[in-house]
């Protein structure tokens, strides 16, 4: 099947909606957080602990893979599904944002991004074609416009330019897409300016794309900030296409996201500070290194269901993440994802109960509002 999208329940009190997503490798329900596999792995996890853990789409990255192990291997392989060994839905990121947080002496044109691979130092040249020639070769369900995403704090004139050239980067984009089995999605760009956020979605609308995502956003700005900027620019955006927010993923931004009408997520939040020993649980925060749990044989989360909690101790995990074994990375990572899966399955059950707000104050009650 190709690319649909349907929405399903709006909720009465606030912007959220239930959705479903329709891919070429299956479908699944919206609001959803989408677990990071950068590199074609979502580190530390197989692909048999994602479906265990009810990971219904994984995001890889364009930038990483372009560089190692290159597309045409990958194309080789059969494209990325095949390559990784994951048969449900993939989005593949342009790399229009790690070239800019990764590479090194890059520089813009208008015609696209000379830099240099954070690997090797090797030179390299990504046009708005070349990110699409790349993302088709990979060939994920849906697949992202290759933009300029500013730094924050960010003047109104490099705001303003940056919008320009995302939009003009999104007709290329268009343009240069072969593949009818991939959705190409447009970026909303426009850093913490209202006007510019208007601008670049009114722009990016004449061009109608089947989704939309909000790039530019969770770079460094205050939270109400990020809040805001939703708040005034997704009551403008259709209603009967997703939006996506990019690179969001802690357990506020992810209920405050969806409040105001977000339907996909993605964060490498929940791996990357598993590797540090630090999880999410009901109860908030757990720094696994920390003394408390040196004799806390009770389990990480006793809400929750995963392979983790079932079996394990604090006390084991601490020991673990002590002796750094890659057993910790393991064990915690396959938790804080099924923690964010699993918050993300109770917000949607809450939408179609319309207890979205109820919902979002109990988790908050219970998580500790000062520990997000
Ligand atoms: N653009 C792209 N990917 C992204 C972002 C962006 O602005 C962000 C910003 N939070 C994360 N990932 N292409
Ligand atoms: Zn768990």
């Amino acid at each position: 099947m190709s690319f649909k999208f349907e929405v399903i329940k709006e909720c009465s009190k606030t912007g959220a909606r239930l959705g479903r997503i329709y891919t070429p490798h299956g479908s699944f329900e919206t609001p959803i957080f989408m677990p990071v596999g950068t590199q074609a792995t979502v580190k530390a996890l197989t692909p048999r602990d994602l479906k265990e853990i009810n990971a219904q789409i994984i995001l890889a990255n364009t930038y990483h893979l372009y560089l190692r192990p290159g597309y045409e291997l990958i194309r080789q392989a059969g494209g990325l599904h095949k390559f990784m060994n994951w048969d449900r839905p993939i989005l593949t990121d342009s790399g229009g944002f790690q070239v800019f947080s990764l590479a090194d002496l890059r520089e813009i044109t208008d015609e696209g991004v000379y830099f240099r691979s954070h690997l090797d130092g090797s030179k390299h040249f990504i046009s708005p074609e070349k990110a699409i020639e790349i993302e088709n070769a990979l060939g994920a369900d849906i697949i992202m416009a290759f933009d300029e995403c500013v730094p924050y704090p960010c003047d109104y004139e490099t705001a303003k330019d940056a919008v320009e050239r995302t939009s003009r980067w999104a007709r290329r984009c268009k343009a240069a897409h072969q593949r009818e089995d991939q959705a190409l999605f447009g970026i909303i760009q426009g850093s913490v300016f209202r006007d510019l956020r208007m601008r670049s979605l009114e722009q990016l609308l004449e061009l109608d794309f089947p989704g939309y995502g909000i790039g530019g956003l969770s770079v460094g700005e205050p939270k109400p900030v990020m809040y805001e900027i939703l708040e005034h620019m997704i009551p403008a955006m259709p209603k009967d296409k997703p939006r996506y927010l990019m690179g969001v993923g802690s357990p506020d931004c992810l209920i405050e996201g969806v409040i105001r009408g977000v339907d996909m997520f993605d964060c490498v939040l929940p791996t990357r500070t598993a590797r540090t020993g630090l999880a999410m649980t009901s109860r908030g925060k757990v720094m696994l290194r920390n003394a408390p749990y040196q004799r806390d044989f009770s389990p990480l989360d006793p809400e929750c269901d995963c392979y983790t909690c079932q079996n394990f101790s604090r006390a084991y995990l601490r020991h673990l993440v002590k002796a750094r074994e890659i057993l910790a990375a393991i064990l915690i990572s396959l938790h804080n994802v099924r923690f964010l899966i699993r918050l993300m399955e109770e917000i949607r059950e809450a939408i179609r109960n319309d207890r979205l707000l109820e919902y979002r104050d109990s988790f908050f009650e219970k998580y500790g509002y000062n520990n997000k």
